[in-house]
């Protein structure tokens, strides 16, 4: 593969089965990865896909046409330090994705 790059896409895991169903039909090729946000600690699904430079825009509109923003509620952990029985325990809104995509050189790949 000539200018290869990894595009490492986090995304929810209710939009995995769509994104890859439309990728493979393109005939892109993924390996997708369980993983875990660091904030929520929920699961959600990273996939890594090594492409040729020149097909990274299309593979970034396929993650952009299937993968979609939502809003969760959660209850953050008391301040550090702070007085645990003064802690009101009260749920703020985040917006989860579309997706978090992270595009890398490859060096070289191979298959043997
Ligand atoms: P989580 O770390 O579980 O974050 C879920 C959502 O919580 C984030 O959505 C964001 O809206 C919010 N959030 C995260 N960290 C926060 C903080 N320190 N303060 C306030 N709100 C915060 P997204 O930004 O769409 O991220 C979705 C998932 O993508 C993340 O799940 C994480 O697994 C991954 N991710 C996002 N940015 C990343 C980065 N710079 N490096 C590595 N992974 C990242």
């Amino acid at each position: 593969m000539n200018d290869a790059k990894l595009v490492i896409a986090i995304v929810q895991d209710k939009d995995v089965g769509r994104l890859l169903d439309a990728l493979i039909r393109k005939h892109y090729r993924a390996t997708k990865l369980s993983s875990t946000g660091g904030f929520l600690r929920n699961g959600n699904t990273t996939l890594l896909i090594g492409v040729e430079e020149s097909r990274v825009q299309d593979v970034l509109d396929v993650i952009k046409s299937t993968c979609r923003s939502r809003k969760e509620y959660v209850t953050p952990l008391p301040p550090a330090g702070g007085p645990a029985e003064s802690y009101v325990p009260f749920p703020v809104e985040v917006v989860l994705g579309g997706a978090t995509i992270f595009v890398l050189d490859v060096e070289r790949m191979e298959k043997i």
